[in-house]
Order: structure tokens, then C-alpha cells, then sequence
């Protein structure tokens, strides 16, 4: 049995607490009290998570001790979410991101010591958050972890076996972590602004209506990552797209939950990352900036 701190109770955090804490000790790291218990609630049954929560921000856990660590955080929240965890890992501590759009994994990279393990990893399991306790179970979705550091290979098969395999369903190994990101990238280009925008479930980005919409953000999103020399074609980028809506399609998106909730949205570092990347190589990315742009001057403050 290992020690798991997931930073994030949002619907990843609480759907990975449910899977680990059947084999694990875990404990949830958050940024205020909570008066309720953290519940998962699936197949009209809820149970209570088995879970600690310590306040990151609590002057009482300055003894924390953190040796496996889940970030799962927004993309505009992680370098804060790291920064706040970093000072307690252990010297041989294993640290798992995950988080929707681009980020520099670079700059958190350096920070590390030569023991400390750093995993990315990509998921498309579905929850959707009730209130600020509870989350339901929407969708299985597929997990893949990748590496971002020399001494997460040397422990990847340990780590994937003792976290993932035996514990998430349909969990797997990337060998290219950069074409992991972009994969994932392109999911959510595809999925994420529309179901926001129209308030839709994952699955009824099926119809045609929004076919072409969908062709034009990934035809765009594909030429800037062709000249980022990631090797990802429009059918290859479609076909997993339109995967990932049925196997996902009773979950609103992490986007279209922003928005009804008007949070600020993970906009930037998706259709965002594109636009930049796509003036960076002189290649016009109308489709997303109109996404950016719509989503930028409705919800992201
Ligand atoms: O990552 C997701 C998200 O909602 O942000 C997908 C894969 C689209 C699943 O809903």
C-alpha cells in the first residue's frame, strides 16, 4: 500500500481518489475546509470516498510528507499547484500532471531532483461534479501515462502497475509524450470549445451540423503540429476524436462544466496554444481565434 496525495478535487481528482483509495492510502490535498465528506456516485449509488483532505494552506501540515503526487489541476492553475507542492516530495518522489491544453513541463522539470520522477499522463475518464463534494461517474475513457524525466523511465512499469493498470480501466503506455500532449490536445480542440459553446453532451458533437467546424479547428491544429514536427495526421486526429465522443458521450466536457458554472476556462492554453503556435510558423488559424476569441469574451475574466 502506498501513500497518494491528489492536488485537485475537481471531477479527475475525485474519480482517481475513488480508484486509488481501493488500494492505496490516499489523501486529498485542497485549498479550504470541508464541512461534507468527498462522494462518488455511480450507477445511482453513492459512497463516501475513504479519503483524507488536508488544506495545503493550513499552517497545521507543515509535516506533510508527499512521495507519489497527482496534479490534476487546470492548466492555468499548475505552475501555482506546483510550486505549492514541491517544497514536501520526498528526495525519490514520483509526480504524475495532467491537465487539458499546453503547458511547459520544461520549467518543472528543472526544478526536480536527479531521484524525483516526473509522469505526465492523459485521460478521457468522464465525471461530472454535482457540487463541490461529490462527482458522478460519467464515462470509463482511456488513461495513457508518458514520461518526462530519465528516472520516471527507470520506474515507469513499477509505477504504471502499482497506479494505472491494476487500478484505472483501459490504461496504457505512451512511449512519445510529446505525442501524447498533442494527441490529447486535439481531443479537446475538437470536443471542448463546441460543447462549451452550445452547452451539449460529448456525444451530440456527432452530428453533422458540427462536422465541418470540428474538420476546419482540427485541419488547422494539425498543420501547426505537423510544423512542430509531431507526426499526427487530420484522419488519425478525427477518428480519435469522434472515439473519444462516444466513448465519452453522456459527459459535458470539463469546458461546457466551466462555463455553466462561469468559470474561467482552459480556452488559452487549447485554441490559445494553437493561434500562438500557428503565428510562430506563419500558419493562419481562423477557426480557433474565432473560438479563443468567443470563449475569451464570454467566460475567462
Ligand atoms: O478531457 C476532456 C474534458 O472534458 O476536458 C474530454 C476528453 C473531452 C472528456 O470529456
Amino acid at each position: 500500500m502506498a501513500n497518494i496525495h491528489i492536488l485537485g478535487a475537481g471531477a479527475i481528482g475525485l474519480s482517481l481518489a475513488n480508484a486509488f483509495s481501493r488500494a492505496h492510502h490516499t489523501t486529498l490535498l485542497v485549498r479550504r475546509e470541508y464541512a461534507t465528506p468527498f462522494t462518488f456516485y455511480h450507477d445511482q449509488k453513492s459512497h463516501v470516498l475513504p479519503v483524507e483532505h488536508i488544506n495545503i494552506y493550513s499552517p497545521t501540515q507543515r509535516s506533510l510528507v508527499i512521495s507519489n503526487c497527482f496534479i490534476c489541476v487546470k492548466a492555468y492553475q499548475l505552475a501555482h499547484a506546483f510550486y505549492s507542492i514541491f517544497p514536501y516530495l520526498t528526495e525519490q518522489a514520483n509526480v504524475f500532471i495532467s491537465h487539458n491544453g499546453m503547458t511547459n513541463l520544461n520549467e518543472f522539470k528543472q526544478h526536480l531532483r536527479p531521484k524525483q520522477a516526473l509522469f505526465f499522463f492523459s485521460t478521457s475518464m468522464g465525471g461530472l461534479k454535482i457540487n463541490d463534494t461529490t462527482v458522478q461517474a460519467t464515462g470509463v475513457g482511456e488513461t495513457y501515462l508518458g514520461v518526462s524525466n530519465a528516472t520516471a523511465s527507470e520506474r515507469l512499469s513499477y509505477c504504471f502497475s502499482e497506479f494505472f493498470s491494476s487500478l484505472l480501466p483501459h490504461s496504457r503506455i505512451h512511449p512519445d509524450i510529446e505525442q501524447l500532449r498533442w494527441q490529447k490536445l486535439l481531443v479537446n480542440i475538437a470536443i471542448n470549445p463546441l460543447s462549451a459553446i452550445h452547452q451539449i453532451k460529448n456525444g451530440q458533437l456527432r452530428q453533422p451540423k458540427y462536422a465541418s467546424t470540428i474538420l476546419q479547428l482540427l485541419n488547422e491544429a494539425c498543420a501547426v503540429a505537423q510544423a512542430e514536427k509531431i507526426d499526427i495526421g487530420l484522419n488519425e486526429a478525427l477518428t480519435s476524436a469522434y472515439q473519444v465522443m462516444t466513448r465519452t458521450q453522456s459527459n459535458s466536457s470539463s469546458m461546457a462544466q466551466d462555463v455553466l458554472n462561469n468559470r474561467k476556462t482552459e480556452i488559452e492554453a487549447i485554441c490559445g496554444y494553437i493561434v500562438q503556435k500557428g503565428e510562430y510558423h506563419g500558419i493562419d488559424t481562423p477557426f480557433n481565434r474565432k473560438k479563443l476569441n468567443q470563449l475569451l469574451a464570454s467566460h475567462n475574466r
